[in-house]
């Protein structure tokens, strides 16, 4: 998978996040910013809505070249002709979503506990969602909050396979690089961030994605 997850952008369609702002003017303006990879995350509209939503979504990465990933909805991802979609331990099965899927589609799979990221792996998931790594208002009903240590913990115990895995929950400018550079000389580490307040809900999400770009980029002069 040559997919770049550095900064990974979850959507969000709740008034609190978007603040009356339209979600296709966020989600451009954190492509501007340097968002790597979007995944359109909606539990609130109805299955046109999202469509409807998604297929807007598709046109504005594919402008800057970033794929767009759909959360939960795999009949929505294929009917827009997304890049991929993120499944949780709820969702479709990874192997019914791989054999309705193109061949090239990406799937990331949620993985909480080390069994999870086991499992997703022995599937063939392209990448792993891991978290909750801070508890977060922006999704509330989380089963383990894991913090460093306990995503560094998964990360050692998978660190003989490729899996690209990113880190979910909590995660903004003031402890991006504690999440990246948590361990100076680790087994493995993340390949990203995946973030949804600290981008959707800031007043300017250009600025906040460069920057965040900018911290994740950067190795923290003192750990
Ligand atoms: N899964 C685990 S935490 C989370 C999801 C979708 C929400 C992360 O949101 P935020 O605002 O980046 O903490
Ligand atoms: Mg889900």
């Amino acid at each position: 998978m040559a997919v770049d997850l550095s900064l990974y952008l979850v959507t969000d369609s709740t008034p609190a996040i978007l603040k009356g702002r339209d979600i296709c003017t966020v989600v451009e303006e954190a492509l501007k910013g340097g968002v790597t990879v979007v995944q359109y995350r909606d539990k609130k509209s109805d299955t046109g809505e999202q469509i409807a939503t998604a297929r807007k979504l598709h046109q504005i990465c594919q402008k800057y070249g970033v794929p767009l990933l759909i959360n939960d909805r795999v009949d929505v991802a294929l009917a827009v002709g997304a890049e991929g979609v993120h499944l949780g331990q709820d969702d479709m099965k990874f192997a019914e979503a791989k054999k309705i899927l193109p061949k090239e589609a990406i799937i990331g799979i949620s993985a909480s506990t080390l069994e999870e990221a086991q499992k997703a792996i022995a599937d063939g998931a392209d990448y792993l969602g891991i978290g909750t790594m801070f508890a977060t208002p922006t999704k509330t009903n989380t089963r383990y909050v894991l913090g460093t240590a306990g995503t560094q913990a998964i990360l050692d115990a998978i660190s003989t396979t490729s899996v690209n895995t990113v880190a979910i929950g909590g995660i903004n400018h003031s402890n991006v690089q504690r999440v990246i550079y948590q361990s100076e000389s680790p087994k493995k580490a993340l390949d990203g961030v995946a973030i949804v307040s600290a981008i959707m809900a800031a007043d300017d999400s250009k600025a906040a994605a460069e920057e965040l770009a900018k911290l994740i980029k950067n190795p923290p002069c003192i750990r």
